[in-house]
């Protein structure tokens, strides 16, 4: 599977769709999810063409994976979840069934989010 640059997130890196921004550097995106399952819901992605965690594990620079890592930290302070806590979760692959085939994670929180696994 090759990379869609027409994908609404490809999109919306481009400046061709609105989004909801929360934080922003040279290599990642935060944005609010349109449609939030939790009180917050934001999604974090990496500007370059990466279509899921196993491709951007698989084939991103180190620059931008500490990049990406270091973002999750600072949208949850942004949001105002970082001492409250949050989930982070990245669809994957036929069984993840992501709906976006850019790489993302959620960032869940604002409430207690249950628990997911045991
Ligand atoms: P996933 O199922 O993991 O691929 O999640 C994709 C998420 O993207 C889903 O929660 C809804 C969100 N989403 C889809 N289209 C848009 C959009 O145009 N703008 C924003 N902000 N979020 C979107």
């Amino acid at each position: 599977m090759s990379y869609d640059m027409n994908n609404i997130f490809a999109k919306i890196i481009r400046g061709e769709i609105p989004s909801d921004k929360v934080y922003e550097d040279a290599h990642v995106l935060a944005f609010k999810d349109i449609r939030p399952q939790a009180k917050v819901h934001v999604l974090i992605i990496p500007k370059g063409p990466y279509i899921s965690s196993q491709d951007f594990s698989e084939k991103a620079s180190d620059v931008e994976i500490v990049a990406f890592n270091r973002a999750i930290a600072k949208v949850a302070k942004a949001a105002g979840v970082a001492v409250t806590g949050y989930r982070v979760i990245a669809n994957t692959g036929p069984d993840g069934r992501p709906e976006v085939p850019h790489y993302h994670v959620h960032i869940l929180g604002g409430q207690n989010m249950g628990r997911m696994v045991s």
